[in-house]
Order: C-alpha cells, then sequence, then structure tokens
C-alpha cells in the first residue's frame, strides 16, 4: 500500500510538473521546413519584375500538418531588407516569440541571418496561412497553413473527393515597398494594385494572363474540399463560382454550421472552408473573386480576377465561359447578410467555449483619422493616419515583448484607454468632430484567465467603412454585431452565446460594432491590427499583454536563444 500510494504522489508531482504540451507530444507530430527569402523574377500584366519570395514561389509553400502539430521553420533571409513571418491564425500557446509581427513580438531577420520559428498547433482545424509582417512585405511573402485532424479522427462532414487551396492575392506591377514607402512619404493613400490574384495568376479577364489562368481540374459528380484564403493587401472580397453553390463549412480553422451560398464575402486574414459538387452539364464555369469596398472615399482594385472550375471529360470548350453573379463592389447590406449568417458547429466533438460572463470588458473605436505632415516629402499639411480609442499606433526601434520580459522602461505605456476618451455620435453626421489623432505605444494588460469583452465601433471620421480586426495570439468568439453605436445596456441582450462563430478577423460593420469574447488563457504580447494593409500601415493597431498566471504552465516560455537582434 505504502508503495502504490507513493507511486501515484511522485507520479501525480511528474504529472504537475510536466508541461501539457509535453504531455500532448506523444500523439503529435514535428514537421520542419526550410523557407528561404529570396528575390525572383515574375511576369504579369505584359510586364516583369524582381520580387521577394520564399522559396521563388508566389503564392508561397503550403505547409501540411495535422491538429494538434508542432512545425519548425528555419527563415534564412536571402533578400536585402529585414523581414519577420506571422503564422495567422496560430495560437501559439505561450511562445509569443514565434508569432512573428516586427517590433511587437521580434526585431527582424536581417539579410544573411536566420531564425528558426517553432509553430505550435493546438486546436485549430483546418485553414490558416502564413505571411510576412514587415512594412508591405506579405503582398509576394504569404502561404497556407493546412491542418487535417488529428489521426484517428475526421471531418465533420462527408470526406471530399480532393481538396485544393485557393489563395487570392493582391499583383502591384511595381516594387510593393516603394508604394507604402511613397505614401508614408507623401502623407497620401497608397496607390491601389494593379490585379487581383487567384493562386498567383490575375486570370483571363486581364491582358497578357490568359494562358496562366489557374484551372482546377474536377470530375463530374465529385465533392471538392476549397481551401479558400484571402491574402489580397487592401480589400475585402466577394467571391464565387458560376452555376455552382457553395457549402461553407469552416472559418479561420474552426467549423461552421453548414451555409449554403451562391458567394462568400471574405476580408483580407480570413480563410473560409468550402466544399463544392461539380454537379452541372461538364464544361468551364469561372471561380472569381472581386472588391468589396464600401467606403465612399478609399480608392480600390476595381478589377476582378478568374479561374476557371473545368470538368474533365470529353466535351467541347464552350464559346463563352460564365461568370459568377456576385454583389456590386458596394453593397455593404449583401456582405451583411452574408456574414450574419455564420455560426460556430457547436457539436461534442468541436464544442463552443465561448465566456457566458466576463472580468474585463474593453470599447475601442476605430477611425481614420489625420496627423500634421511637416517632412519636405508631403504633399500637403496633413497626413493619412488611423487609430483604435484615437491612439495612433507608433511602433519603436525594439519589440515590445522583449520590453516588457526585460523590462525595458520607456519603450511601451499601458494606458491604453478602455474605452473612447471622448463619446460623440460614432456613426452619425460627424461634420465638426476633430479628426485629428496622435501617435504613442499604448498597450492593454490584462491578468491570465481573465474572460474578456472587446466591442470594436466603427466611426464615420473621414470615411466610413468595413474593417476586419485581427486578434494575434487567440481565437475569439464573434458575439454580437450590428450597425449604428453599440448600446451597452440593449446590445448585449442579443448576443449569441449559444453558438458563435469561432474566428481570428472580425468584419467590423461599416458604421457598426462587432463584439467579441476569448479568455485571456495565452500568456504573451499580441498585436490587434485592421488587416486593410493600408489601415495597419497609418496606425490602425494596437497590442494586448496578458500577464503570466501562477504555475509553469500558464505562464511564458523562456525566449529561444537566438532570436534576431534589434539594432
Ligand atoms: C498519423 O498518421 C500518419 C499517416 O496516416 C503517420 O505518418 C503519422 O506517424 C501518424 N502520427 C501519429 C502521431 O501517430
Ligand atoms: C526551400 O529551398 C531550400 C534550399 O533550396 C530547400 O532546402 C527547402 O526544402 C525548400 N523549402 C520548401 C518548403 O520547398
Ligand atoms: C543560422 O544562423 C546561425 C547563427 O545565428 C548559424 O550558426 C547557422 O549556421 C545558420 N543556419 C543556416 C541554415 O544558415
Ligand atoms: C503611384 O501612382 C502614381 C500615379 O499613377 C505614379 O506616378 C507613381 O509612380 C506610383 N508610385 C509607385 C510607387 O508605384
Ligand atoms: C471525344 O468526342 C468526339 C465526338 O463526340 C469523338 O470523336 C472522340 O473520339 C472523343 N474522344 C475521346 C478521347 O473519347
Ligand atoms: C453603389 O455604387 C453604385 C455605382 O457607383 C451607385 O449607383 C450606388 O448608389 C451605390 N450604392 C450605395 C449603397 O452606395
Ligand atoms: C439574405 O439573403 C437571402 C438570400 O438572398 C435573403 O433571402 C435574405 O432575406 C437576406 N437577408 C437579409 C437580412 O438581408
Ligand atoms: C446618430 O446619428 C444617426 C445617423 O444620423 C442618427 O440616426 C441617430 O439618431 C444619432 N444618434 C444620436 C444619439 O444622436
Ligand atoms: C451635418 O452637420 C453639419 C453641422 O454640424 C450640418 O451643416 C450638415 O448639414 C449636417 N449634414 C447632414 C447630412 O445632416
Ligand atoms: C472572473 O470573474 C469570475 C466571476 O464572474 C471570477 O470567479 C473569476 O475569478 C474571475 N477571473 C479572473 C481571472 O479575474
Ligand atoms: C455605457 O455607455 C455609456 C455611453 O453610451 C457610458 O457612459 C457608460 O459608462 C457605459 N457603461 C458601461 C458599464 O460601460
Ligand atoms: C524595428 O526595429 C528596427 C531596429 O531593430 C528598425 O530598424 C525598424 O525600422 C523597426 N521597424 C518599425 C516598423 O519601426
Ligand atoms: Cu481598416
Amino acid at each position: 500500500m505504502g508503495i502504490s500510494r507513493l507511486g501515484f504522489i511522485v507520479g501525480l508531482i511528474w504529472f504537475m510538473a510536466m508541461d501539457w504540451q509535453v504531455l500532448c507530444m506523444a500523439q503529435s507530430n514535428v514537421h520542419h521546413y526550410n523557407f528561404v527569402l529570396q528575390q525572383a523574377q515574375f511576369t504579369r500584366l505584359c510586364e516583369t519584375k524582381t520580387m521577394l519570395t520564399v522559396n521563388g514561389s508566389f503564392p508561397g509553400p503550403t505547409i501540411h500538418a495535422r491538429r494538434g502539430d508542432t512545425i519548425y521553420v528555419n527563415v534564412h533571409n536571402e533578400g536585402e531588407y529585414g523581414v519577420t513571418i506571422h503564422w495567422h491564425g496560430v495560437k501559439q500557446p505561450r511562445n509569443p516569440w514565434s508569432d512573428g509581427p516586427e517590433n511587437v513580438t521580434q526585431c527582424p531577420i536581417q539579410p544573411g541571418k536566420n531564425f528558426t520559428y517553432e509553430v505550435i498547433l493546438s486546436d485549430e482545424e483546418g485553414t490558416l496561412w502564413w505571411h510576412a509582417h514587415s512594412d508591405w512585405t506579405r503582398a509576394t511573402v504569404h502561404g497556407a497553413i493546412v491542418i487535417s485532424p488529428a489521426n484517428g479522427t475526421t471531418y465533420p462532414f462527408p470526406a471530399p473527393y480532393a481538396e485544393q487551396t485557393i489563395i487570392i492575392g493582391s499583383w502591384f506591377k511595381g516594387d510593393v515597398k516603394a508604394v507604402i514607402d511613397e505614401a508614408l512619404a507623401t502623407g497620401g493613400t497608397p496607390n491601389i494594385s494593379n490585379s487581383l490574384t487567384i493562386n498567383g495568376q490575375p486570370g483571363d479577364l486581364y491582358p497578357c494572363s490568359e494562358e496562366n489562368t489557374y484551372r482546377l481540374n474536377v470530375n463530374s459528380g465529385r465533392t471538392y474540399l476549397l481551401r479558400v484564403i484571402n491574402a489580397v493587401m487592401n480589400e475585402e472580397q466577394f467571391f464565387g463560382i458560376a452555376g455552382h453553390s457553395l457549402t461553407v463549412v469552416g472559418q479561420d480553422a474552426a467549423y461552421i454550421k453548414p451555409i449554403t451560398t451562391n458567394y462568400i464575402m471574405i476580408t483580407p486574414g480570413q480563410t473560409m472552408d468550402i466544399l463544392v459538387t461539380a454537379n452541372q452539364p461538364p464544361s468551364y464555369y469561372y471561380i472569381a473573386s472581386h472588391s468589396f469596398a464600401d467606403g465612399p472615399l478609399a480608392p480600390y482594385d476595381k478589377t476582378t480576377t478568374t479561374a476557371i472550375f473545368q470538368y474533365n471529360g470529353n466535351y467541347s470548350r464552350p464559346s463563352s465561359i460564365p461568370l459568377p453573379v456576385l454583389p456590386i463592389f458596394n453593397d455593404t447590406a449583401a456582405a451583411d447578410n452574408y456574414t450574419s449568417r455564420v455560426r460556430g458547429l457547436a457539436s461534442s466533438d468541436h464544442p463552443v467555449n465561448v465566456p457566458q460572463t466576463v472580468n474585463r470588458s474593453l470599447y475601442i473605436t476605430v477611425s481614420l483619422n489625420f496627423l500634421p505632415c511637416t517632412e519636405a516629402t508631403c504633399s500637403d499639411s496633413t497626413r493619412f493616419a488611423a487609430s483604435m480609442n484615437n491612439v495612433s499606433f507608433q511602433f519603436q526601434p525594439i519589440d515590445i515583448l522583449q520590453a516588457y520580459y526585460r523590462s525595458i522602461n520607456g519603450v511601451f505605456d499601458a494606458d491604453f484607454p478602455s474605452e473612447p476618451l471622448k463619446y460623440f455620435n460614432f456613426t452619425g453626421n460627424v461634420t465638426g468632430i476633430n479628426v485629428a489623432t496622435g501617435r504613442a505605444t499604448k498597450v492593454t494588460m490584462l491578468n491570465y484567465g481573465e474572460a474578456v469583452e472587446i466591442v470594436f465601433q466603427g466611426t464615420n471620421l473621414l470615411d466610413a467603412v468595413n474593417h476586419p480586426i485581427h486578434l494575434h495570439g487567440f481565437s475569439f468568439y464573434l458575439v454580437g454585431h450590428g450597425k449604428g453605436n453599440f448600446n451597452n445596456e440593449t446590445d448585449p441582450k442579443s448576443y449569441n452565446l449559444i453558438d458563435p462563430p469561432e474566428i481570428n478577423t472580425v468584419a467590423l460593420p461599416r458604421s457598426g460594432w462587432a463584439a467579441i469574447r476569448f479568455v485571456a488563457n495565452n500568456p504573451g504580447v499580441w498585436f490587434i491590427h485592421c488587416h486593410l494593409e493600408r489601415h495597419s500601415s497609418w496606425g490602425m493597431d494596437t497590442v494586448l499583454i496578458v500577464r503570466n498566471g501562477r504555475t509553469r504552465s500558464q505562464s511564458m516560455r523562456p525566449p529561444p536563444a537566438s532570436l534576431p537582434s534589434c539594432s
């Protein structure tokens, strides 16, 4: 009896001393990838240019893993300037060191240097993606992360015959870095892209492109799983396939209740897993995507990218290929209609664990603003800026994670406002409201384990537009959204606390609000930003710091030995 009790106690102590990740190691696989950041030549739209890629491919290589696996990616920079990579939607439990946003969790990997990211999957299942997180490099440096169900489990829908990644991207004829550098120098709005792309190709509707249009070859009667990723720089997208209905079964690497629809609205940063059955007469059908841009003022890419949904078999090529009927670019109602249909799967295998009560509430306005422009390069006396709670995020020459971990003072302040400092009719007539903002590096401190609610509030300052807001380090439940100003008494009564979708990027409706909930159970430094790149560059960003909990398994891991240094 003594021995077995001792054995039990020893076992218990051993168990308590182990990290849960170590325990899970027995069931998960480890993968290794080498990424070489290198310049490569591409010809699109009748012009050839050199651009930064991973291993010379656009889009970059796909990472394959299963739920719960760990992926080591050694990134070697053979390019001309410093770059970081972010693993979009991967929670990275206790491991902000490998999250990637430049000068938030690390300094850039300089030319000639390398850094090995440890990408730790936990409960993500479906499609995510990776992309550069330094200036606008993500335009050409991105790729898919395909996360299959764990061994011995399967999809919560009939297994598809085959699957295919569909990445919607942006193509700029010139050097993308020059586009943002120019905009920041003049204070103006960055040039729009010259085309959208599907799997790196503009498609038949653009000059010099037809030959290389992406083709998805399908067999009659079969069902395909399309893993759609929006990697576009500055525009949300309407996407569809002529003649075929889409059944959306997943978003941001979590399953949803199947939605049958003719189109989706997908924002930059979001992923959607879609089943499509080849149930039409064998022929060619266009897969198409164009911008959803409901701000009346902001310029946007007005082109349509296409790929071909092409049946295998012996039939004559159609004289014309049908295009899907998609909502027009400013159809806010169509976008909101689609978004409102999304519900979490909420099954016993894929439960919803949305906090029913909250410990911390934040109310954050998301605005476009002006700052003074004083440099000689300015084209005007003001420059475009953007803010959250009227703080326009200021990057520092050292990462916030390191400053926090090593208690380096003077890098950030922990006083990000938990509500707007000034209330006005955010979504009303804002004539006469001061659109000036100020730059600062302010963060919000959260305690480990707190249930957090953030209500993002769009405003009409300068231009009312839908903003895709992305949170690093977590996925969150979208418990509510609506038009107008959030009412903190009546709106919570209509929250969905039963089957809200679990996502990492929320489409904050134009002149509206969105409420999200999550448990702050991931210690670290986590970026929040608009995934429209120009807004993020203008300061529509902030940072959450989740403090360590009481035990080791509730605390950040120590930094890896070879973090890139901040020069
Ligand atoms: C999971 O299955 C794959 C092939 O089906 C196999 O290669 C791998 O070793 C398995 N992993 C574990 C942890 O059992
Ligand atoms: C990228 O290129 C390197 C060096 O050529 C190679 O070792 C590596 O396997 C490639 N990675 C991928 C993901 O293709
Ligand atoms: C990565 O950099 C380290 C030094 O930081 C160096 O020792 C190592 O050889 C480099 N690895 C590769 C693959 O270049
Ligand atoms: C942006 O567009 C303007 C007008 O077409 C052009 O003059 C300028 O060179 C472009 N800038 C870049 C960096 O491509
Ligand atoms: C395809 O169909 C045409 C006309 O129906 C026929 O002449 C031809 O032999 C067929 N080819 C194949 C490979 O079946
Ligand atoms: C959308 O744009 C069209 C064409 O520019 C315009 O006629 C229409 O009024 C716009 N709709 C809304 C809701 O702004
Ligand atoms: C959404 O679209 C569907 C299909 O077109 C339509 O039946 C429904 O009324 C729309 N809902 C809203 C809220 O607009
Ligand atoms: C805010 O503005 C909207 C749109 O003009 C208006 O409908 C609403 O009544 C205003 N709200 C308040 C509290 O003034
Ligand atoms: C908005 O308010 C300003 C003054 O505050 C007024 O001059 C203007 O007419 C109003 N615009 C609308 C559309 O009501
Ligand atoms: C959150 O609030 C609940 C009560 O609603 C409380 O039991 C819990 O201790 C709080 N957690 C934290 C981390 O503050
Ligand atoms: C509710 O909103 C009002 C402004 O509309 C604000 O004054 C009040 O502090 C808010 N209450 C809470 C509990 O956040
Ligand atoms: C990040 O810090 C480095 C210095 O380590 C600096 O060169 C770079 O400009 C900074 N990036 C941003 C976006 O401020
Ligand atoms: Cu935005």
